[in-house]
Order: C-alpha cells, then structure tokens, then sequence
C-alpha cells in the first residue's frame, strides 16, 4: 500500500523495495549517562525495523551541546562517513531532531541521505494509518516536516545516488512547484481535519447524552493496550508485536461488576520524544482521551525503563490537555515480569498489576475502575423547571447538593454528581465541567 506521502508528491521516506542499511548516531549531552543514550539508541533500532530498515551500525558521541552545522563534531561527521562505507549503508539517523540546515549540510558531507528519530516515526505512522482522518492527521504531520526541508540542489545529487530514507527529493526546477503543492496541500488537510474534528464533537456529545461513563486505554507503544481492550471486550482489535500498531481509536461498551456499563476506548501509543507535529495532527484523534472520566495507563512491565516510559506518555498527555483526567496506572505484562509489576505496583499507590494475556490482575482491575468511576464527582450547574419534581429528587439521590436557588423559569441546582449521572440529566445542565460542545 502506497502511504500518504507517496499520493501526495509521488515519493517515498523509506524505500520497502529493499531492506535498508542504516548506521544510527546518538549524542551523549552532559548530565546523561552512556547507558541511557544506549536504551535510546535500542529504542531507535526497534523503529527502524518496525519501519523496515535494518541497523548497519551505531555511533556516539559526548558532548555538551549540538554542534549548529552538523549537529556532530565535524571530524565526527568524517568518521560517520568513514563507518557508513565500512558497513555498507546509505542511510544515517539521528536520534535527536535535526534542523532543516544540520540536515542539508549532512547529506552533503556524507553524500547520503540523513534523517531523524522523527522521520522514522512519521513513516511509521504513515504505513499504519488506515482510516480516511488517520491519514490526514499523518499526512499533514509529513508535509509540515518535509516543506521546510525542501531544498535546491542536494535532491538531485541524493536521487542519483538511489534509494534511500527520504533520499528522493524534488528536483531543482520543481521546486518551487512542490513547494506551492504542498503548501495548498497543508491548507485543504488542516480544512478537512477541522471537519472530521467537528463530527467526533458531535459523537462525543451524543456518547455523553447517553450517560454512559467514558475510560480510554492510553500508555507507551507496544504497552498492551489493544490486547486490554480486546480481552475486556473482545473488540477484536489488530495486536502486533510491533510500534504504533495501533492509530485510531476503537470504542466498545464495558460492563463492571456491579456498576454501570462504561465506553471503553484503546488509544495511539506514545513514545519518548514523539514529533510534536504529530502529537499536534493527532489531537483530534487522542481528544477521546481528554474527553474521558478515567484514563487506564497501561505499562509494560518487562519494560527496562517502565518510569521513563510512564513519564513520556505523561508529557504528551499534558500536550494534548488530558494532564487532570484521573489516572489508573496498569502493569501489564505481568505473567512475564511478575516481580517488576508488583514494584512498580508497590511504589504507585492504587495501580495495578494484570496480565492481558492470561487474565490474571482482571477482576481486580474492573472493580478498580467501578470504584474510581464511583468517586469520580464534578460539580455541575442545573436548571429543573418547576413541574420536574422527580429530577430534583434524582439529583439529590445521586450526589451532593452544593447550592438551590428559585428562578423565573426553574430551579437552579450546583451539586456534585458523577459523570454519569451528569449525563444522564444533560437536558437540564448548563454548565457542565468539561466543555463538548
Ligand atoms: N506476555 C504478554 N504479552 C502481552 C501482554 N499484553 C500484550 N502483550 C503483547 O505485547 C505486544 C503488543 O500488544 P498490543 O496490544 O498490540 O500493544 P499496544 O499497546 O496496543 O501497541 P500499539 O498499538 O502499537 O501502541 C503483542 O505482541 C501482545 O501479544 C501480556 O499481558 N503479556
Ligand atoms: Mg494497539
């Protein structure tokens, strides 16, 4: 399947046609340890395949800050190159976000193509991406990247020497062309986002009518929460063994123990250092989210860096406005890690463990949720016209009544009720807590 980019310009960030030969490069920056460049690095690796390149090579190097022309020492940039013909790869990735001029200068030294961590997740995106808002969202993260790096000159050479990460741009007296393209491209993506964007308010809208309490499944990539959401609800849900397997989200009805039924929803999974044009193009997609009573984390906990990765996706929970939805964080993965899930669950207080897998940690963790679903108040505002005895009644029954007051064409109650029950009384509040509409 061709991917976004490629319908857009007739190009391609990676070519699949081969299995690419990649040197990748990190930077030790003081007051970072080598090891922790080194996880990075792996993760960087697991991109790359996931993407369908293969690792040739890895390069470090200390320093206290980038270098402004190459991002490295230009000596260091003499080595790369030494390196690249030694293992035989036309292609180097940075681990860190290059600028449209490191990245130019690079390529030109080199006389190879040079990206970033961030080119490898957009083309990742951009291969996993099926639904029509998906691959908007993922083409006009590309396009975002790709128009301040067009440039005379260096394509050309980059397309005689052939295939290659982003190797092929658009020739010299195209340039201005594509340039125009992709400049109406981004304004007619941004106009159809808009739209898609208003039609999920409107479901959103209509989901909170219906009463029923929303939790959304987030957490890292590769976490296990399409697995979750399949064993709660048998959403038969696409589960891979592989990054960003998941891209848009999938709603299904979830019936707690005891409770209310909830609209559960499996989410995109984040990364350390995810591109913020892409956390910006998803928005509308990860909105579920913000929009939700519960977020459930989930962890990996075979994971080596389980809170680094727990304090990424935190990050770009903030990013996306979802930083106050309460938090259930879940440590899956715990028939492999045992041990490592029941720390983690001993150090974050009313966190689980599970396995999505073989069940265990289930039970708990629905009545974990009811529990949180139960607590979870909001002070709302109603206005009850005269003649709805039953809704006062309702509404003293279900939560907390903060303040009455007579009105010409009713009563006006604040109380502090859950969310579904909120919900439920949407006809008679005027102000509720989060803003759908
Ligand atoms: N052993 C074990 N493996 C699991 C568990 N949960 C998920 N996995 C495996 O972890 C991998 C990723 O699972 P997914 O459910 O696709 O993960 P995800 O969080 O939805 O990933 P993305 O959508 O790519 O962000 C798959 O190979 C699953 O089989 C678990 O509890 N135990
Ligand atoms: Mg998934």
């Amino acid at each position: 399947m061709s991917n976004p980019y490629q319908q857009a310009l007739g190009q391609t960030l990676i070519d699949r046609s081969i299995r690419e030969r990649i040197v990748l490069v990190g930077v030790i920056f003081d007051g970072h340890d080598e090891e922790e460049t080194d996880e990075s690095l792996d993760e960087l690796a697991r991109l790359i395949d996931t993407a369908g390149a293969d690792e040739a090579a890895r390069m470090t190097q200390r320093r206290a800050a980038p270098d402004p022309t190459f991002f490295i020492g230009k000596g260091k940039v003499q080595e790369l190159k030494e390196l690249c013909l030694a293992v035989d790869a036309d292609t180097v990735v940075f681990d860190n976000e290059l600028s449209p001029g490191q990245q130019y200068n690079l390529e030109k030294l080199l006389g190879r193509t040079a990206i970033d961590r961030t080119a490898v997740i957009l083309d990742i995106f951009a291969q996993n991406a099926h639904t029509l808002e998906g691959k908007a969202q993922v083409e006009l993260a590309l396009l975002r990247y790709k128009l301040p790096r067009l440039r005379r000159g260096i394509s050309e050479a980059m397309s005689q020497q052939g295939a290659g990460i982003g190797s092929r741009g658009p020739g010299e007296t195209k340039l201005e062309v594509d340039r125009r393209k992709i400049q109406d491209k981004i304004v007619k993506l941004s106009r159809d986002l808009v739209n898609l964007h208003n039609n999920r308010r409107e479901q959103a809208k209509s989901r909170s009518r219906s009463g029923l309490g929303a939790v959304s499944i987030v957490g890292y990539t590769n976490a296990g929460k399409s697995t979750l959401l399949n064993h709660l609800t048998n959403a038969g849900v696409l589960v891979e063994n592989r990054l960003f397997a998941t891209l848009d989200p999938t709603t299904r009805r979830l019936s707690l123990p005891g409770g209310e039924p909830v609209l559960l929803s499996d989410t995109v999974g984040f990364v350390k250092r995810l591109p913020h044009g892409l956390v910006e193009s998803f928005k509308s997609t990860l909105e579920v989210a913000v929009l939700s009573d519960l977020l459930l984390h989930v962890v990996d906990s075979t994971s080596v860096d389980p809170q680094g990765q727990i304090d990424a996706v935190r990050l770009v929970l903030k990013e996306i406005g979802a930083g106050d939805v309460p938090e259930l964080l879940v440590f899956n993965k715990a028939d492999m890690a045992s041990e490592a899930a029941e720390q983690m669950v001993q150090l974050h207080q009313g966190s689980v463990a599970i396995s999505a897998v073989s069940g265990e940690g289930i039970e708990k963790l629905l009545q974990t949720i009811g529990d949180r679903m139960r607590s979870i108040t909001a002070v709302v505002e109603l206005l009850v016209p005269y003649d709805r005895g039953d809704i006062v009644a309702a509404v003293h029954r279900e939560g907390e009544v903060v303040s009455t007051a007579n009105e010409d064409d009713g009563m006006r109650i604040r109380a502090r009720l859950a969310d579904a029950s909120a919900g439920r009384l949407s006809e008679f509040v005027v102000s509720p807590r989060k803003d759908v509409a």
